[in-house]
């Protein structure tokens, strides 16, 4: 079975791009965390959407199952083979990496599901304008990954999530059908959205093969302010203050002291602000340099304990490592449990001290920290003692506080047990509905979303 699959997907992509070689199976296989693995049947890497179409056919035929695999950075198993269960195709959409051209008028670029965050970015400011999305892992994560988990990052709160960003999608149907346009009109009241039903379905309902998408304009000049601050509350109380003053926000990140000693000791840096009970390090990008409206706000704020404030340059670059890094200054700690939750502003404090009382109740380390705005908070926890027990309880906390369980990470399979904190029966029915209709036979991302 494997080997007449492995022959009719070559016969659509071409030989070279089916893998079945054990070894070079082995990247594809495991997430980005370690923490997720499974056994792939094969790797197959269309090149066009026909080839996406022609691969799930044959897949369907087969009785396959597909995994849809892009930059391989998401970190709620949902991109890798599942741990039980038969060993599927994994659908690499490496190369779906076609970028076209920018189109200034309308500020929107079609970008294969395989192009990269960093090229997408590129690719626009070669035009003059700005990709609105951005986050850490922006060289391999990719826009077909971003869309199908409708991921954050840290402009949301300037620009919103992915979801926003998408103005038409190509995708493909579990059958092999195409559905969906690429033509980018603003408004469009004919029926299904698309691109509405498709961002955050995390590969369950169709393989997203291209997007087009929103561009920003790019503001060049940047100023960034780490700032330290009392505790959670005072850093609630700045971003209320900045986000009512600051046009020119573009973000507003929370680190908490553990984080922030890790990062430092992993850059081999110090802190460059005093020893605190939180940080926040808040950007400004504007047309013209914001760095004194952004020195300012942080100094009249009346929050702020001590704070290095700079403009675009080397300095900016190393305040800005000490967030943007902080994934890796994990990784490079060990496997760590990754519980992205949200919650009512008003509402982090608790959460902090619940999730740091159940942390040291049940073991490990906690390292906490996210995007302010948004409530969003990453609580990583490094050797964690019961990473179940833990999970149930952080993830209760977050729904009793108001909250969600998965903000811009995704449900993937980490988070599926505990989808019904959060969706009512109604809300779970219709979602499998939807399902049953278009993917009856589970041929996409099976256990992803739901148990
Ligand atoms: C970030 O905000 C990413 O840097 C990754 O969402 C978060 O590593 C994490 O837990
Ligand atoms: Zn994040």
């Amino acid at each position: 079975m494997r080997d007449s699959l492995a022959g009719e997907l070559a016969d659509v992509v071409g030989r070279a791009h089916v893998i079945t070689d054990r070894d070079r199976l082995a990247t594809f296989e495991t997430d980005w965390t370690g923490r997720f693995q499974g056994t792939a049947a094969m790797v197959v890497r269309p090149g066009s959407t026909d080839e996406v179409s022609g691969v799930l056919t044959r897949c369907k035929a087969q009785g396959v199952g597909v995994v849809t695999q892009g930059g391989n950075t998401g970190l709620v198993g949902g991109g890798v083979p599942r741990p039980d269960g038969d060993a599927p195709v994994v659908l690499s959409t490496i190369r779906l990496d076609e970028l076209g051209g920018v189109d200034c008028d309308a500020m929107q670029v079609t970008a294969g599901a395989g192009v990269t965050l960093a090229a997408w970015q590129a690719q626009a400011r070669d035009a003059g304008l700005d990709a609105p999305v951005d986050f850490a892992s922006r060289e391999s994560a990719t826009i077909g990954g971003a869309v199908a988990t409708n991921a954050g990052g840290s402009r949301v709160v300037r620009f919103g999530t992915m979801r926003s960003q998408v103005v038409g999608i190509e995708a493909v149907l579990a059958d092999g059908s195409v559905v969906g346009s690429l033509s980018g009109l603003a408004k469009e009241t004919a029926g299904i959205h698309w691109p509405s039903l498709l961002a955050g379905s995390e590969g369950t309902l169709a393989v997203v093969a291209a997007a087009r998408l929103r561009l920003v304009p790019w503001y060049r000049r940047t100023a960034t302010a780490l700032v330290a601050v009392d505790d959670i509350a005072a850093a609630v109380s700045l971003l209320a203050y900045v986000r009512a003053r600051l046009d020119s926000l573009d973000s507003i990140e929370l680190v908490l002291p553990a984080a922030m000693a890790l990062v430092a000791e992993h850059l081999g840096a110090d802190v460059p602000v005093g020893d605190s009970g939180a940080y926040v390090l808040v950007e400004c990008a504007a047309h013209d340099d914001p760095v004194d409206e952004l020195a300012a706000a942080i100094e009249s704020s009346g929050a702020v304990l001590d704070a290095a404030v700079s403009a675009e340059g080397p300095r900016r670059d190393h305040l800005v490592a000490f967030r943007d890094r902080i994934t890796e200054s994990i990784a490079a700690a060990g496997v760590p449990l990754k519980l992205d939750v949200a919650v009512p502003v008003s509402r982090l404090d608790e959460l902090v001290r619940r999730a740091t009382a159940t942390v040291d109740e049940l073991g490990g380390r906690l390292i906490a920290f996210g995007h302010l705005a948004e409530g969003n908070l990453h609580l990583n926890v490094l050797g964690a003692g019961d990473a179940e027990a833990i999970t149930d309880t952080v993830l209760r906390t977050a729904t009793e506080l108001g909250g969600t369980i998965s903000a811009e990470h995704g449900i993937g399979i980490a988070k599926a047990p505990w989808l019904g904190l959060v969706r009512s029966a109604a809300d779970l029915a219709a979602a499998r509905a939807v399902r049953d209709a278009f993917d009856p036979q589970r041929m996409l991302n099976a256990g992803v979303l739901e148990t």
